[in-house]
């Protein structure tokens, strides 16, 4: 079932909002005990990858598009760094309304950029970083009366809240610690909100610390001051002015966690461990917050034995460029059984060395 329905409940529905769902939610959350012993702790990751559109976003989406059409909507929009724009567009062609999706031109992963356009988005490239996208998407709502999608509308954190009650119903509790990349600042600031309302329903004992990780290059929320000229190669993070700023400032400090930055080269590396010793491949900017962690390791801050949920944000196969230029090629032999016995044989002794 959608989260609409698991969760409708705690979410704002009325009797004339229409049952949006693609079976978003209910992602695993899967125990990935080779990374954690590595770094002395229980780790797990919640798959957001294993959403329709291979992101967390169809969670906020869902109730977004829900709410637009109950308003009676006729056309969204939004700007996005990739993945805002593949769940936004998807939502739309399930329900049959256009969608307009402004995108930083050249700088969205390949698989984003084909998702849009397959499921039939009007996708606009705009030479300018994320921030002067949002911007104009904001004014061209305004003017045509298009429902705005990105998380400046409110449905899309409620949304968003639904990953830490499934954190919780899992673990039959909140984590020690909550690692989470931070971008525009929406997704760490829903699931704050989502554990604080499960702690006073009863749902959970007790809250996590919100561990914030972002991209040394475009590190907002660590230093201080936005980022005029954001640039990572995890593209889907590359924002300097993020909309949520306050809102995570505050889920930070009133959790007792902090924020971090990691530079591309770590993320990169974090990505390489996740997939080779966990058999999960996140795309770059999900891996933030595993990079964020060998860091705390290497600097004696990351307390042995703790319960850490990192939330894997979106699907490794979004972005096949940038895995592509970190691994080696296949090995191409001739058709003959000696052939691929003799590269057998040489992996085998490399392997072993
Ligand atoms: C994989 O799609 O902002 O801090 O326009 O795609 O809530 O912004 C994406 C953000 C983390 C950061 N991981 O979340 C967009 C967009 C992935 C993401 C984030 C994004 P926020």
């Amino acid at each position: 079932m959608g989260i609409l329905v698991r969760y409708a409940s705690l979410l704002p529905l009325t009797a004339s909002t229409p049952p949006v769902n693609l079976e978003e939610g209910s992602t695993p959350l899967a125990a990935l005990p080779r990374v954690g012993e590595r770094l002395g702790i229980e780790l797990w990751g919640k798959l957001e990858g294993c959403n329709p559109s291979g992101s967390f976003k169809d969670r906020g989406m869902v109730l977004a598009v829900a709410k637009a059409l109950e308003d009676g909507a006729k056309a969204l929009i939004c700007a996005s760094t990739g993945n805002t724009s593949a769940s936004a567009a998807s939502y739309a062609a399930a329900a049959g309304i256009p969608c307009f999706v402004l995108l930083p031109a050249g700088k969205v992963a390949l698989g984003k950029l084909a998702q849009a356009l397959m499921y039939g988005a009007t996708v606009i490239a705009v030479r300018g970083n994320f921030d002067k996208a949002l911007e104009l998407a904001r004014q061209a709502a305004a003017e045509r009366g298009c429902a705005m999608v990105n998380s400046v509308n409110p449905y899309r954190l409620w949304g968003q809240r639904t990953g830490a009650w499934e954190i919780c119903e899992a673990l039959g509790d909140a984590p020690d610690w909550h690692a989470i990349p931070v971008g525009n600042a929406g997704n760490i600031s829903a699931y704050w909100a989502g554990y604080t309302e499960y702690k006073r329903l009863g749902r959970a004992a007790k809250t996590p610390r919100m561990m914030g990780f972002q991209a040394e290059g475009a590190a907002p929320l660590v230093t201080g001051k936005p980022c005029p000229a954001p640039e990572t190669v995890a593209t889907a993070i590359r924002i300097g002015s993020p909309v949520s700023a306050s809102l995570a400032r505050a889920a930070v400090s009133e959790s007792g966690g902090e924020f971090n930055s990691v530079t591309d080269e770590e993320i990169l590396s974090a990505q390489r461990l996740l997939a080779s010793l966990g058999g999960i491949f996140a795309e770059p900017a999900s891996c933030a917050p595993l990079a964020g962690l060998v860091k705390l390791k290497a600097q004696n801050r990351l307390p042995e034995g703790i319960k850490v949920v990192m939330v894997l944000t979106g699907n490794g196969l979004k972005d096949p460029d940038t895995a592509m230029g970190q691994v080696g090629r296949p090995l191409e032999i001739g058709d003959s059984l000696d052939d691929l016995l003799g590269v057998m044989d040489n992996a085998a002794r490399g392997a072993a060395r």
